[in-house]
């Protein structure tokens, strides 16, 4: 069975709290329920993980390289800030997605960079939740490919 860590940075834990126009009604919860849902009818094993700390994130990076077959990131705001988890996505060879919940290209300037997509396979934005499904299925179609 294939293992998938999906990643969430800082303020997710947040969600449905506030800012729901831009980012939904839906907790973190709801995310990890849903996409345990999928994991579980397409034979995938995930590992849901939230933090607010840079260097758990990198931690769980780091630990990947050993344990996991893909990785999927929401690295939020340090999507536009950190080298450090730049630096420590480019030492995997699992492939990568980045994902956002929100379209970063259609709002704030600061958020049209992302050091995160030079290092992955692929990027899912602006699809609210279901982005979460979406990054999981093109996961598996990768993995279906692949052998
Ligand atoms: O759209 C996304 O998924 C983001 O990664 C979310 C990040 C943001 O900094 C990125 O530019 C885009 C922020 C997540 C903050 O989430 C909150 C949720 C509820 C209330 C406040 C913040």
């Amino acid at each position: 069975m294939k293992k998938i860590i999906i990643l969430n940075g800082p303020n997710l834990n947040l969600l449905g709290e506030r800012e729901k126009s831009q980012y939904g009604s839906f907790t973190l919860t709801d995310v990890e329920k849903t996409c345990k849902e999928f994991a579980n009818k397409n034979n995938l094993n995930i590992d849901f993980f939230q933090s607010n700390i840079e260097g758990e994130l990198i931690q769980k990076i780091q630990d990947s390289r050993k344990n996991k077959d893909g990785l999927i990131i929401n690295a939020g705001g340090y999507t536009h800030t950190s080298v450090a988890i730049h630096d420590a996505l480019k030492i995997l060879k699992i492939p990568i997605i980045e994902l956002h919940i929100s379209n970063i290209y259609n709002r704030e300037e600061f958020r049209h960079k992302s050091l995160i997509s030079k290092v992955a396979r692929g990027v899912i934005c602006g699809f609210g939740a279901k982005g979460y499904v979406m990054a999981l299925d093109a996961m598996k179609n990768y993995f279906k490919n692949e052998d």
